[in-house]
């Protein structure tokens, strides 16, 4: 649960259970291990607004996902009573948008697309991760030299910008968005060592990374490495992911 007493750890829904009825509020469609909802919630908990999170089964979809995410995937931000927003970057500029409070992007249109840049930079990093997880045959030695590669690019823009986040003083845009990337490669580096992130080369991105894990916004959507391991097992056979690792009471 969030400190403002939001439900994270909710149970997934899946083909069979009924739509939950709509009660007013704004309704983020999540999967709780999932790093591109992760990006919505966290601006979400950033600015500190009130939602309710349905989760989705998504190796057993609800009939009514679709009705929700023309392309079935989550997150999707729905705002009001059958009007749905998703792809996360673009819930995530919504939600900066109409909740103007602890402003995520700049305002200064330059400084927005440079922040864009170095999102966009991070797609190997996404890529390592997803190919490891779930299509391991695809993984080549191209795979690790893109990793390293933004790695690079990312160290080199923080020490360009001098800051202790990429947002400045705290975390912002570019720090929220890449986090749940980084959550999960600096827990799976300790079973994969494709995914190691070399301390000597990268001590500056490192020491960022754990700043950013300190961050009041991140503490509060953590998964425990033990259970994320415990999550991905079933994907090496095909099988279905347990969803329900850490309901809330
Ligand atoms: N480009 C999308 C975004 O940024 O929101 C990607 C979202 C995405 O792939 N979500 C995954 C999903 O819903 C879960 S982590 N997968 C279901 C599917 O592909 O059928």
């Amino acid at each position: 649960m969030s400190t403002r007493g939001i439900k994270f750890n909710t149970k997934h829904l899946r083909k069979g259970d009924p739509l939950p009825p709509y009660n007013g509020k704004l309704r983020l469609y999540n999967m709780r291990y999932c790093p591109f909802a992760q990006r919505t919630v966290l601006a979400l908990i950033a600015k500190n607004i009130d939602y309710e999170v349905v989760n989705i089964n998504l190796f057993d979809k609800p009939e009514w996902l679709t009705s929700k995410s023309a392309f079935g995937k989550v997150p999707s931000l729905e705002i009001k009573e059958g009007l749905s927003i998703y792809e996360s970057l673009v819930t995530v500029e919504y939600i900066d948008e109409v909740y103007p409070q602890r402003p995520l992007l700049s305002k200064d249109p330059v400084q927005r697309a440079l922040d864009k840049i170095i999102v966009e930079a991070c797609t190997p990093i996404q890529n390592l991760y997803i190919k490891l997880i779930r299509f391991p045959k695809t993984f080549t030695e191209d795979t690790v030299t893109a990793y390293n590669k933004a790695l690079q690019f990312l160290q080199e823009q923080l020490k360009i910008r001098g800051t202790r986040f990429f947002g400045g003083a705290e975390p912002g845009f570019v720090d929220y968005m890449i986090w749940p990337w980084f959550e999960r490669v600096l827990s799976y580096q300790k079973i994969d060592s494709r995914a190691k992130i070399d301390a000597e080369k990268f001590k500056l991105l490192l020491n960022y990374l754990q700043n950013l894990k300190q961050d009041p916004v991140v503490k509060q959507y953590l998964i425990e490495e033990d259970v994320l391991f415990k999550f991905l097992e079933p994907y090496k056979t095909g099988g279905e992911p347990n969803y329900d690792l850490m309901l809330d009471a």
